[in-house]
């Protein structure tokens, strides 16, 4: 089983995770893991900190010479900015984020305490687990891809733009978007965002291709695939809806309008025309690509802030102003393909159980072969 742990304050020493369960034989390398920081880095609506860090990985254990051992893996990235110490207590909490429910919780008195844990800063472990989990899925051509849709009222039109197009046109946009057009409106959506002192949210998606047909389960609620996707995309800072192919608009179409057809050919083997279902029927994977949403409530420091109450005088006040970014849903995206990397990791090393990659090919092979003959 693969699992991990993210530990790390957003001005702390340093943002730590513990990736346990990744087969021994596995080739990673630092600059595989910095690359996918610096795309978590990127996205026109960021603010000043993205400056200040560049965010780099140490690997501290686990891996030898360059390959996995078998053993956990831990992971560091220390912050340029660790100034946690001499910051300043904030007593006015942001409606939106953690800030009143952490502080009531943890029976704090300083929302500092609370808002430097809750920091989508915490993604950056996120985003070295789903680094060295894609690694390993692309040892079975499994390539996992995002794209923003939506920012603001801004929606993108991808049309019939294929995986490659997507991920080509996606990752030259400021904005992360494979529709040009869209993309120049959002970043002008962006800026009037900035000048209202207002913040905006958006929708990202993330395409999962190569995987095969079998991954997780209907045999029990929580081995079902898409519910494992959908906790781990909503737990990222700010994502408060997902959905999987054409998602709701499923809830208002006839089912012959819904449900992918299914057709044999010897080569292909099962096959749909359509992918409504976006990859996953029963919670099991049905081998065509895997596609969801979500989306991303607008950031909630705002530099006009909202009402509040001071948590010591419980007097009326403005809410507190954190540096923070106007608009992070191309950032989501990036760090969404990484919690997505590690279900659909776990949900191989589930089928394919192995301690060593060999072990894992041979199995998936086994399996690969076991279908051509079904
Ligand atoms: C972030 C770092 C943070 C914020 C942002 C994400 O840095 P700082 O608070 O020092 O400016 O920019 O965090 C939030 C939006 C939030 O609400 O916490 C990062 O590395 O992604």
């Amino acid at each position: 089983m693969i699992r991990y742990l993210t530990s790390g304050e957003s001005h702390g020493k340093a943002m730590l995770a513990i990736l346990d369960g990744v087969p021994a034989g596995l080739s990673v390398d630092e600059e595989m893991i910095n690359a996918e920081l610096s795309r978590r880095m990127l996205g026109y609506g960021r603010g000043k900190r993205m400056g200040i860090e560049s965010d780099r990985v140490e690997i501290f254990s686990g891996i030898r010479r360059s390959v996995t051992i078998g053993s956990p893996i831990a992971m560091v990235v220390r912050n340029v900015d660790h100034s946690i110490d001499t910051l300043p207590a904030v007593l006015e909490p942001r409606p939106g984020h953690a800030d009143l429910a952490g502080v009531l919780k943890y029976d704090l008195k300083d929302i500092r305490s609370v808002l430097e844990r809750a920091s989508a800063r915490e993604t950056v472990a996120r985003v070295c687990v789903g680094a060295v989990c894609k690694r390993l899925l692309s040892e079975f051509g499994i390539k996992i891809a995002s794209h923003v849709t939506m920012i603001g009222s801004v929606e993108a039109s991808t049309g019939e733009l294929g995986f490659n197009q997507i991920v080509t046109i996606a990752e030259k946009s400021p904005v992360r978007c494979a529709d040009p057009d869209a993309s120049k409106l959002m970043c002008a959506e962006i800026e009037e965002a900035m000048k209202g002192k207002d913040t905006l949210g958006g929708v990202f998606e993330v395409i999962i291709k190569g995987v095969p047909p079998g991954l997780g389960s209907y045999a029990q609620w929580d081995r079902r695939l898409d519910g494992r996707l959908a906790f781990a995309l909503v737990s990222i800072q700010a994502v408060k809806g997902v959905s999987f192919g054409i998602g709701f608009d499923a809830a208002r179409r006839r089912g012959s309008m819904v449900h992918d057809e299914i057709f044999y050919d010897k080569k292909r083997g099962f096959y749909r025309s359509t992918n409504n279902a976006g990859g996953i029927e029963g919670g099991v994977t049905n081998g065509e690509d895997i596609v969801i949403k979500a989306a991303m409530k607008p950031i909630s420091t705002l530099r006009s802030p909202l009402s509040s109450v001071n948590i010591k005088t419980k007097k009326a006040v403005k809410a507190s102003v954190e540096r923070s970014d106007v608009c992070a849903v191309p950032a989501a995206g990036v760090i969404g393909e990484a919690v997505c990397a590690i279900e659909i990791a776990n949900a191989m090393v589930e089928k394919f159980g192995a301690d060593s990659l060999r072990e894992m090919k041979r199995n998936y092979s086994g399996y690969i072969e076991q279908l051509k003959h079904f």
